[in-house]
């Protein structure tokens, strides 16, 4: 079912015209309300008025995620905080979290853009659906949490974690949906087939799988052992959260919210636009936020778009599924790690020698991540319970900096390998087939 068929089936003409209004007011709210744009369109001579129409975006400046972190935590919120509602919170590249403000719009059409993609999945107001997407600063949990209220279907707020009794649940609540990473769709298989319990059991239908890559194999797969049908979700906090774009009965690419987030695809190096069908990375404007508007934000993520009406009626552009980013940041249980926040923990504490490795490894489809560090030669010692302290301390600050817990292994000195040239601190032993 199409949600809003005025909004998701529209002409092109009436949407780039959409769009150029909607972008000439941002512009005029960001010039007026966020000193940083000001300034950035003041440096490259260019006035609110220099933007007549969503061609004139290419005039506009970038916005990075390092420029969210000079400007940590508020520098970029357009509205007063007597109009932010809700706060989230996504990982920085070092130990500052990148924050994002809604005010009671911005939420209200988080839930309209999610309500849309369950739409797409087939998802209404019969069925019972479990949001397994981590609840709190991650966006996952509220976001698609308040797209499936706003849809009208019963949402179970199950979160992550307690597997079992999740299992059980959607055995007895006869929940017919699910959102969840595809990872922990797997082990979610993994967990009713050691339970005991046959799929056909069970009454799932729909996956609503994102916050992470997954491949046409993970789709395969996780469709046979649970017997539903996995459909993409793709966002991330900068711009939204979930829900920016979603796949349809064709399975074929991810419709953008584009009357909402405007789509640029640049080659990373040049900065240059590239052309539709050319895979770049891509880049967000937000259209209609008011919280913390962005204009051309680098999400890092490569993908290419692909212009052209669906077969499913829908005339919002599509970008193909994402299987890379231009920069080091991993995706570990769907949550964002970047190797700089582990190395500024290790740069934190004296006993350590500026000398680590991340393992990051996927065994019985739950990722593990195994974080390797070379102990300093007069802090090395065969006291064990010296070790086993020293351990716990560095697992402690990993877990609240990352949020997720690591595997320590502490190692002698001198123990990592040395490279010559660019040193290797990452072994991702996942295979994504
Ligand atoms: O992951 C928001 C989200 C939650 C999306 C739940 C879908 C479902 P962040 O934590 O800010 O936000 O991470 C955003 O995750 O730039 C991509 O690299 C990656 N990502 C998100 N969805 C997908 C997807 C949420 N469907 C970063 N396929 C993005 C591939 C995805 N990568």
């Amino acid at each position: 079912m199409i949600w809003n068929t005025s909004k998701e089936c529209m002409s092109r003409e009436q949407m780039r015209e959409l769009q150029g209004k909607r972008l000439q007011k941002l512009v005029v709210y960001v010039y007026h309300n966020v000193p940083f744009y000001r300034r950035k369109m003041q440096e490259m001579d260019l006035s609110p008025d220099d933007i007549r129409g969503i061609d004139d975006i290419v005039k506009l400046p970038f916005t990075t995620k390092q420029d969210l972190r000079d400007n940590y935590p508020y520098g970029l919120m357009a509205a007063p905080p007597s109009e932010v509602v809700r706060v989230h919170a996504s990982s920085g590249t070092t130990g500052n979290p990148t924050i994002v403000g809604y005010t009671r719009r911005d939420l209200s059409i988080w839930s309209e853009v999610m309500a849309r993609s369950l739409s797409a999945y087939g998802v209404t107001r019969e069925d019972t659906f479990s949001v397994s997407y981590g609840y709190g600063l991650f966006t996952g949990g509220l976001g698609a949490h308040y797209g499936v209220e706003n849809l009208g279907a019963t949402v179970i707020p199950a979160s992550t974690g307690n597997t079992e009794k999740h299992v059980r649940l959607i055995r007895d609540l006869h929940i017919t949906g699910i959102a969840c990473t595809p990872s922990y769709a797997l082990y979610l298989a993994e967990v009713v087939e050691r339970m005991g319990i046959d799929k056909s059991e069970l009454d799932l239908r729909i996956g609503a799988f994102g916050a992470e890559p997954w491949t046409e194999n993970m789709r395969r797969e996780i469709q046979e052992r649970l017997g539903l049908k996995g459909y993409n979700i793709y966002g991330l906090s900068e711009i939204m959260g979930p829900g920016v774009s979603y796949e349809c009965q064709e399975q074929h690419g991810s419709h953008i919210n584009e009357d909402h987030f405007y789509p640029e695809i640049i080659d990373p190096e040049t900065l240059c636009p590239l052309p539709a069908g050319v895979q770049g990375e891509l880049v967000f404007t937000t259209l209609t936020k008011e919280g913390m508007p962005l204009l051309r934000y680098r999400t890092k993520d490569l993908t290419s778009l692909m212009p052209g009406t669906c077969p499913c009626g829908r005339t919002n552009v599509r970008m193909t599924p994402i299987m890379g980013r231009s920069d080091d940041m991993l995706i570990i249980r769907g949550i964002n790690v970047f190797p700089s926040q582990v190395e500024s923990v290790i740069l934190g504490m004296k006993e350590f020698e500026p000398r680590y490795m991340l393992v990051v490894d996927r065994r019985g489809n739950l990722d593990t991540l195994e974080v390797q560090v070379e102990v300093r030669r007069d802090f090395f010692t065969d006291d064990i319970g010296a070790m086993l302290g020293l351990k716990k301390r560095l697992s402690d600050k990993l877990k609240s900096v990352l949020s997720i817990s690591a595997d320590v292994k502490l190692m002698e000195p001198n123990s990592i390998a040395r490279s010559e040239g660019k040193s290797q601190r990452v072994i991702d032993k996942r295979v994504l087939v």
